[in-house]
């Protein structure tokens, strides 16, 4: 949805998928179009410490010369401008509401790469997500899919595009760690497994054209660990 009246878009973050690429996808299916700012970290903390990032973090998304921070913030506004978000206050509210969602997924599987614990209960905390926290959250996601149907009204919305991605970031390796281990590798890759509603939809989502054309051109990272990612591991 190109529109000549509007100012630039820049979103700025690591070069990973991470907090960023509900944003992208919203803008991909929405033909919006954005600057895509792979930031190294050194860039990252220069930034940072020279007080041009609103709240110290990434990603951040400038609009003309306005800055704005948070991710899930700055997802429920692309999709207003990509035409993403429902009409009615209602289905705003159920669909920003399933979103928050992905966002409570995301930080609870995003702590365990951060926790200060030796390699080995790291893994089992990775094995204890899989096997027992996850699906419950998983399970109260298949309730809210609709068979042949997006998750709120009739069409596509940002409610759709942050499940796809949670479905996303969960299945691949979060961090250097996990993917290291073969069991780790394989908990995520068949999570869905006992959610075929779920998986249902995820394969609805990607096969909307603007979104397969956005997974077919996205930079392939093998995790989504800033820390430990090198510039030679990203295409
Ligand atoms: N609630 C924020 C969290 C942002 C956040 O944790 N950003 C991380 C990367 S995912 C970051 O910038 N870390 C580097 C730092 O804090 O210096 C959001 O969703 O945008």
């Amino acid at each position: 949805m190109a529109d000549a009246s509007r100012p630039l878009l820049k979103l700025s973050y690591f070069k990973v998928r991470g907090r960023a690429e509900m944003t992208r996808l919203v803008f991909a299916a929405g033909g919006v179009p954005f600057e895509d700012e792979r930031v190294p970290f050194e860039e990252q903390k220069r930034r940072k410490e020279a007080g041009e990032l609103p709240f110290g973090q990434f990603p951040t998304l400038a609009v003309g010369d306005r800055l704005f921070a948070q991710s899930y913030s700055i997802a429920k506004y692309a999709a207003r401008v990509a035409g993403l978000m429902p009409a009615d206050p209602l289905d705003v509210l159920q669909a920003e509401g399933i979103v928050d969602s992905t966002d409570d997924v995301r930080s609870k599987f995003v702590a365990i790469r951060y926790m200060p614990l030796d390699p080995n209960a790291v893994q089992e905390k990775y094995r204890e997500w899989f096997n027992a926290t996850l699906p419950v959250w998983l399970e109260k996601f298949e309730r809210l899919c609709r068979p042949g149907q997006f998750l709120v009204g009739d069409s596509l919305t940002v409610a759709d595009v942050a499940v796809f991605n949670m479905c996303d970031y969960l299945m691949s390796p979060s961090c250097a760690q996990q993917a290291a281990s073969p069991e780790l590798c394989a908990l995520a890759a068949g999570c869905l497994g006992s959610f075929p509603r779920l998986q249902e939809l995820r394969q609805k989502v990607a096969e909307v054209p603007a979104i397969k054309a956005w997974l077919d051109k996205r930079p392939q990272t093998p995790h989504d660990d800033v820390r430990t990612l090198r510039d030679a591991e990203f295409n």
